[in-house]
């Protein structure tokens, strides 16, 4: 291992990424706890992955009144959400609220890029450098990248010849792009390609979407929120957010308690009919089964099958549109304000890249197997390399030299999604292995960063240092999450960016815990309450380096 130099600063914990996690991690263990904590954000500005995703159309699938924080009652009666499904902007206005209120800005450092992070076995700290050359120390290292934070562009030969503007969606310029006029041409249907469509549609002299894979999806139903609905939600906050705690998926309301094939049809097409009346995620809850059963999810996928045929007019566009290899909801369900109805606009056109892969991008366009699309702009709404990227593009190394990359070789490891084996007093929020991106994310996060607060502590007042996974540990959850993974539908669709499918030559293994975001706290509170079960625990005499004067560096 590289010799270690000395660090400018040392801290009790420092924390990449300035998003909902880093924003509210920083807060516990500074306001709380009283550590000397700093976080270290890429980005010019807090909001994580939407500070990133300005592309036309981007908003959150979670309805703003709980895609939000509930840990300060204040916080939540104070602010007051415009949409029901909020946009990118609104959510940065939104983090910016918060990090005004809890004056976090002062502890983040913006546009600064971690490139390394190296335990120091002896010292027992973590050794962090960033893109311009600082270099920190802390007791604890604590990741709140994000899920969705590192673009996949795929290499398509020839983009460096292309004569136009090109764009990733997770990668959006700051200023509005202007469309109008313009041949643009969109790589990708999940949530991205299917929000972005309508709003350049509107624009663009001509919108080619390029679809590998036809997607199944949901009317928002997105609006105002009106004020009486605000006074109503603020009223009953309590009640909301116990409930959002309560669920599976951290959303506000409870899957059906019936099988989709114990009801009529005539009853199930009701359903199915208020449910995509009303839109959102919330389809999913239609029944119970939906994502457990292929012969109840069948009846689900059948009828949004019958609404893109009867949605969309050409009836080639239309079959084009329909999914046919995947159930419902296995991949990640998007929702959208007039995606098929877009396909009827003259200016419009899907080309099916299934049938007829790219071949390359020429100075012109795209040219596929069987013609040439001239453009003059792509947009590349072709998604991430989704939860473990964003860590792995750090050189993050652990005892021994050993190398996250190396560890997760054959994909991800962890316990609860929390720590690594061989990583000790590192934290991953909403980490590979735990529910994050299967549900309502803030809720996700806000259960890990306060599991990691209140770990800390009770370190702290035992006079412990070091935290790490026991080895056996991970192979048990990294079994029981396998086992719940597979009690699902969930990893039958092939191309998943849950399975990392969507990234040429990415082990395919799937990353979030299916188990329920419910079932998964109770199981960090047992951990918690056996004395951090799994997880060994120790305080080591710190050598050669100095230690700092922090609460926990001792
Ligand atoms: P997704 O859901 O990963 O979608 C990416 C889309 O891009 C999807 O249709 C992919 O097709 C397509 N894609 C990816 N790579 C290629 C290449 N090489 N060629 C052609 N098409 C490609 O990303 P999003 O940004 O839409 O959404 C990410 C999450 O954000 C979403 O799930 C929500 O949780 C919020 P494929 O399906 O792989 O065949």
């Amino acid at each position: 291992m590289a010799k270690l130099q000395p660090a400018s600063e040392q801290l009790d914990a420092l924390v990449i990424g300035a998003g909902f996690a880093g924003l509210y991690q920083l807060h516990t263990l500074r306001d709380k706890l009283g550590l000397r904590v700093r976080v270290l954000e890429a980005g010019s500005g807090v909001g994580g992955t939407w500070y990133w995703n300005r592309y036309p159309g981007a908003r959150c699938d979670s309805e703003s009144y709980y895609y939000s924080f509930s840990f300060s009652d204040e916080l939540q009666q104070q602010w007051g959400w415009n949409e029901r499904y909020p946009e990118h902007g609104e959510i940065r206005r939104y983090l910016n609220f918060v990090a005004e209120k809890f004056d976090l800005r002062r502890d983040i450092r913006f546009d600064t890029r971690v490139t390394s992070a190296a335990f120091d076995d002896e010292a027992n700290l973590w050794h962090v450098e960033t893109e311009d050359g600082q270099r920190l120390s802390a007791r604890f290292l604590i990741t709140a990248v994000g899920c969705l934070s590192s673009a996949n562009i795929p290499k398509i030969p020839g983009l460096e010849s292309f004569r136009g503007e090109w764009y990733h969606t997770g990668r959006w310029p700051h200023e509005p792009v202007d469309f109008t006029g313009k041949r643009v041409g969109l790589i990708g249907t999940g949530s991205t390609g299917i929000q972005a469509t309508p709003v350049i549609a509107e624009q663009a002299a001509h919108l080619t979407v390029f679809q590998r894979t036809a997607n199944y999806s949901i009317p928002a139903r997105n609006g105002p929120v009106p004020e009486e609905e605000q006074r109503a939600i603020k009223a009953d906050y309590a009640a909301i957010r116990e409930l959002g705690r309560k669920s599976q998926n951290g959303h506000p309301f409870l899957v059906a308690p019936e099988s989709a094939l114990d009801v009529t049809p005539e009853e199930r097409l009701a359903r199915y009919e208020a449910a995509w009346e009303r839109g959102g995620l919330r389809f999913r809850a239609a029944f119970r089964d939906l994502l457990i059963d292929k012969a109840a999810n069948d009846t689900a996928s059948d009828f949004i099958r019958a609404k893109i045929r009867s949605i969309v007019k050409d009836p080639v566009t239309a079959e084009k549109l329909t999914p046919k290899d995947h159930p419902f909801a296995t991949k990640r369900p998007p929702i959208d304000s007039n995606y098929f109805e877009t396909f009827n606009r003259d200016n419009v056109s899907l080309v099916d890249i299934k049938a007829s892969p790219i071949i390359e991008i020429t100075p012109a366009g795209i040219r596929t197997q069987d013609a040439e699309y001239e453009l003059d702009i792509i947009v590349f709404a072709t998604g991430f390399d989704a939860m473990t990227g964003p860590l792995l593009s750090i050189d993050i190394r652990g005892q021994d030299g050993l190398t996250l990359r190396e560890s997760w070789a054959a994909g991800p490891r962890t316990y609860l999604g929390l720590q690594v084996a061989g990583f000790p007093n590192m934290f991953t929020i909403t980490g590979p292995g735990s529910p994050s991106v299967l549900t309502n994310m803030p809720v996700a996060i806000e259960q890990h960063v306060d599991w990691i607060t209140r770990c800390i502590q009770d370190m702290r007042d035992q006079g412990l240092t070091r935290i790490e996974a026991d080895p056996a540990a991970v192979e048990r959850w990294v079994a029981h999450a396998n086992d719940a993974a597979n009690a699902t539908l969930l990893p039958q669709a092939g191309s998943s960016w849950y399975l990392g499918a969507n990234v040429p030559g990415k082990p395919r293994v799937f990353m979030p815990y299916a188990g329920g975001m419910a079932n998964y706290a109770a199981i960090c509170e047992q951990v918690t309450a056996k004395g951090y079960e799994g997880f060994i625990l120790s305080a080591p005499k710190p050598v050669g380096q100095e230690a700092g004067q922090g609460a926990v560096v001792g």
